[in-house]
C-alpha cells in the first residue's frame, strides 16, 4: 500500500453531517438512511413516534477536503496519518473483525472491533454487572451465578479470572456458535452463546482448583478441554501433606462434551485423565494432522513445593518455587491421543468415579498409550498448532528458542516405541531426538504463537517487548531453503503477553491485522494513578514489514487472551427476541405475558405478578402485598424495536433487572420488610424515561 492521501475514498458522499444544534443532528443508519435524532432515540408518547423519520438533511459537498493539511493541521506525520485512516471506521460502518478478549479479574468478556479497537461490548460472565441486571435478582444471572459457585468454596462465588476463550469450531473454522472461557481462579468454566451474546453455564469443573492455561476446543466442537493448574490433593479431606506431593496430588485434563444444539457441557459425556502433579500449562487441539491430539506444556516436573521460610522464622530461600521448579533442564510436553481415551471411556471398564467425574486412572493412561510425554526446554509458555497440524510450537520462555515438535515425527516415534523410557508413574517419555523437527531462535523470553496464511509464525517475546515473525517449514508450503527463519521483530509497549492474528488459530487464518496484547504500558497514556492501562497494540501484517497501526489502552482487568472473529462468522447473532422469550434456552417462557393479559394472582403466600413493559410504563404499574409474602415476578418487555431495553429496579430490595424486547425477566422476592418502596426502568428508553416508575407497596404483617 502506498502513502498518498489520494487512496483515501469518501465512499463517494460525504458523511459530515450540516452544523446544526447538537441535539437536532441527523443521524445516518448502515443503509444510508437518514433520520432525526429524536426518532433514532425511538420517542415514543402513547405508542407514537415523535419527529420526523426519513427528511433529507442537507449535507456539505465538500469531499475528504485537504488530507495533507489536516494532517499538519493536527500534528501527525505521513505513517501516523496513515495509521489513523487505516484504523477509522466511520459510524454506521462495521467493522471488520470482532475481537472476544478475557477480561482478567474482572471477570467478563471484552469484545472489540478491529481495526478500530473500539469496545463494543462487555458481557457479563463470572462477575455480576448491574446495566445487564445480572446478578442482581433475576432468574438468568443468578441461575448461571449460583449453578456455577460451589457453595463449599465460597457463598456464592462472584469473581473470575477470564483467561482463554475458545470460539466453538467445525472443521477447523470458527462457526460462530459459542465462546467458551476459563475462570483461571477457580477452576470453573464458562459458556456465552453468540446469539445473544449471553453467558448462559458456568459449569464449576471438579477435581481442578485452579485452571490455567487448559482451555481449547477440538476441531468440531466435540470437546472442550480445561486443565488443572495447581495440583489438588486426591484425599478425602482434600488435605495432604506437602512431602506427600508426588504420591497424593494429581493434575486434570478434562474433556467436556458439548450439547450441539444449546452449547451447554454433558456431563454423562465428559470424562478426565489423571496426570502427575507437573503443574500442566497451556495447550492446544491438534488439528488436520494431528486431528484427535491435545498438546500440554507442563513446568514443574520437578513437583518442587516451595518453603523459602520455615514456621519457625529460618529462611531458606534456595528452596523457593521459582528456584526449585526450574532445576530439570527439560519438562514434558504431554501428548494427548483424546479419541482413544474417548474409547477407553465409552468402553467403561477400569474407571474411577472421583467427585462425580469420570476419571481414566494414570496408569491406565500410559499403559493405553492415551499419555506420552516428550521433552521440551524447561518451563515453556504456550503450545501452538499450526493451521496445516503438522508443527507443534513451543515457547522457550527462559530459553530463546520457538522449539517445533512434527506431528508425523511423534505418530512414528510412538509407533516404533522410540522412548528413552519412562517417568516416576510409568509415562513413557519420547526421545527428544525423535519428535523434535526444528528449533528457531526468536529472542529472549517466548511465548504465544499465532499463524497467518503464508506459513508464518508470530510469536510474542515477553522479555525482548517485541513480536518475531518467522517462518514454518515445508509442510506450511515453506521451501527448504525458507524454511524455519527469524523474519522480522517487531518492538512492542511493553512486554507482550499473547497476541492474536485473524482467525489465527483456525485451519484457515487470514493474515491482515495482528494484536499485541502489551502487560505494561508505562509511558504510553497519560498518568491515571498508580495502576497502569495495559496496552493492546494493532498491527499491520499487510505491509512489508509489520507496523504498529493503534494503540487501545484497557482499563478494565487484565487481558489474558483473545480470539479475533471476521464478523461474518457471527451469522447466528439476533437483535431482538421473538415475543416472550425465555433467553436460557430460547424458547416461549410459561412466563410470556402479552399486552392486555397482565394480571396478578395469588397462591398462599406467593403473590405472581404477570407484567408488562414498554415505552413508557409497567402494567400493572402498582403492587399491592404483605409483608412475609414472595413476590414473584414475571416481566415481559413486549417490544419489539432493537434497542428498547428497559430496566427494572426495586432499589430497596437490591433488585436490578435488564429486559431485551421480546425478553421474559423473572423475580422472586422475598418481602421481609414493610413499606412504600420505589420501582422504577433504569435504562433510559424514551423521553417520558423518568415517568417509567411505579409502587410496591408492602402492608406490615
Ligand atoms: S498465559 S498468565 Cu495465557 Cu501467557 Cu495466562
Ligand atoms: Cu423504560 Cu426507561
Ligand atoms: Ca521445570
Amino acid at each position: 500500500m502506498g502513502t498518498d492521501g489520494d487512496q483515501v475514498d469518501p465512499g463517494g458522499e460525504d458523511r459530515t453531517p450540516e452544523k446544526e444544534h447538537a441535539s437536532e443532528r441527523p443521524v445516518v443508519t448502515k443503509h444510508g438512511a437518514v433520520v432525526s435524532r429524536r426518532a433514532a432515540l425511538g420517542m415514543m408518547v402513547g405508542g407514537a413516534a415523535v419527529g420526523v423519520v426519513g427528511a433529507k438533511v442537507g449535507f456539505s459537498s465538500s469531499s475528504g477536503g485537504d488530507l495533507s493539511g489536516t494532517a499538519t493541521e493536527m500534528g501527525l506525520d505521513g505513517p501516523a496519518a496513515q495509521a489513523a485512516l487505516k484504523t477509522y471506521v466511520p459510524g454506521g460502518e462495521y467493522d471488520e473483525y470482532f475481537m472476544m478478549s478475557s477480561g482478567g479479574h474482572s471477570g467478563q468478556v471484552m469484545v472489540y472491533g478491529v481495526p478500530s479497537m473500539r469496545l463494543l461490548k462487555v458481557i457479563p460472565v463470572f462477575t455480576p454487572e448491574s446495566w445487564q441486571g445480572y446478578g442482581f435478582g433475576t432468574d438468568q444471572g443468578n441461575i448461571v451465578l449460583e449453578e456455577g459457585s460451589d457453595p463449599a468454596k465460597s457463598n456464592p462465588l462472584r469473581w473470575g479470572d477470564t483467561h482463554h476463550p475458545a470460539l466453538s469450531e467445525t472443521e477447523g473454522s470458527y462457526d460462530g456458535r459459542y465462546l467458551y472461557i476459563n475462570d483461571r481462579a477457580n477452576g470453573r468454566i464458562a459458556m456465552v452463546d453468540l446469539r445473544d451474546f449471553k453467558t448462559k453455564q458456568i459449569f464449576d469443573v471438579p477435581n481442578l482448583q485452579t485452571s490455567h492455561g487448559g482451555c481449547f476446543i477440538t476441531p468440531n466442537s466435540e470437546y472442550v478441554h480445561i486443565s488443572t493448574m495447581s495440583p489438588t490433593p486426591n484425599t478425602p479431606s482434600g488435605y495432604a501433606p506437602l512431602s506427600r506431593y508426588k504420591e497424593d496430588f494429581r493434575g486434570f485434563s478434562t474433556w467436556l462434551a458439548i450439547d450441539q444444539n444449546t452449547g451447554r457441557f454433558i456431563m454423562d459425556e465428559s470424562f478426565q485423565i489423571e496426570l502427575p502433579p507437573y503443574t500442566q500449562d497451556l495447550a492446544d487441539a491438534g488439528k488436520l494432522t494431528s486431528f484427535g491430539f491435545g498438546f500440554i506444556n507442563s513446568y514443574n516436573t520437578e513437583m518442587a513445593t516451595g518453603g523459602n521460610m520455615n514456621m519457625d522464622g529460618s529462611m531458606d530461600p534456595a528452596q523457593s518455587l521459582e528456584a526449585t521448579a526450574t532445576k530439570n533442564d527439560y519438562d514434558f510436553m504431554h501428548i494427548i491421543d483424546w479419541q482413544k481415551a474417548e474409547e477407553i471411556f465409552k468402553a467403561g471398564s477400569g474407571l474411577k468415579t472421583i467427585n462425580g467425574m469420570t476419571v481414566i486412572p494414570l496408569d491406565m493412561a500410559a499403559n493405553e498409550g492415551i499419555l506420552h510425554f516428550a521433552p521440551e526446554p524447561r518451563n515453556p509458555h504456550g503450545v501452538d498448532v499450526n493451521p496445516t497440524g503438522d508443527y507443534i510450537c513451543v515457547g522457550g520462555k527462559l530459553d530463546p528458542n520457538a522449539s517445533v515438535y512434527s506431528i508425523e515425527r511423534i505418530k512414528d516415534a510412538i509407533a516404533k516405541q522410540d522412548y528413552q523410557g519412562t517417568d516416576d508413574y510409568g509415562v513413557p517419555i519420547l526421545t527428544l531426538e525423535s519428535v523434535l523437527e526444528a528449533q528457531v531462535e526468536l529472542g529472549a523470553g517466548p511465548l504465544h504463537t499465532q499463524f497467518d496464511n503464508e506459513g508464518n509464525a508470530y510469536t510474542s517475546l515477553f522479555v525482548d517487548s517485541a513480536v518475531a515473525k518467522w517462518s514454518l517449514g515445508p509442510k506450511a508450503g515453506k521451501s527448504d531453503a525458507d524454511s524455519w527463519k527469524l523474519l522480522e521483530k517487531l518492538p512492542v509497549q511493553y512486554n507482550i503477553g499473547h497476541l492474536v492474528t485473524a482467525e489465527g488459530d483456525t485451519v484457515e487464518p487470514d493474515g491482515r491485522y495482528l494484536v499485541a496484547l502489551n502487560k505494561w504500558s508505562i509511558d504510553r497514556f497519560p498518568p491515571v494513578g498508580t495502576l497502569h492501562p495495559q496496552n493492546f497494540q494493532l498491527v499491520d501484517l499487510t505491509t512489508p514489514q509489520m507496523e504498529i497501526l493503534a494503540d487501545m489502552p484497557v482499563g478494565n482487568g487484565e487481558p489474558h487472551y483473545v480470539q479475533m472473529i471476521h464478523r461474518d462468522k457471527l451469522k447466528n447473532v439476533i437483535q431482538v427476541y421473538e415475543p416472550g422469550t425465555d433467553p436460557m434456552n430460547f424458547t416461549t417462557s410459561p412466563y410470556a405475558t402479552a399486552a392486555g393479559e397482565e394480571r396478578i394472582e395469588r397462591k398462599g403466600k406467593d403473590l405472581h405478578v404477570y407484567m408488562t413493559a414498554m415505552r413508557s410504563h409497567y402494567t400493572p404499574d402498582v403492587v399491592e402485598a404483605q409483608q412475609g409474602d414472595v413476590l414473584n415476578l414475571h416481566i415481559t418487555n413486549i417490544e419489539q424495536t432493537p434497542d428498547a431495553t428497559h430496566g427494572f429496579a426495586i432499589p430497596q430490595y437490591n433488585i436490578e433487572a435488564s429486559i431485551d424486547p421480546g425478553e421474559v425477566v423473572n423475580i422472586a422476592v422475598p418481602l421481609n420488610r414493610a413499606g412504600t418502596f420505589a420501582m422504577y426502568c433504569s435504562e433510559f428508553c424514551s423521553a417520558l424515561h423518568l415517568e417509567m416508575q411505579g409502587w410496591l407497596q408492602v402492608a406490615p404483617q
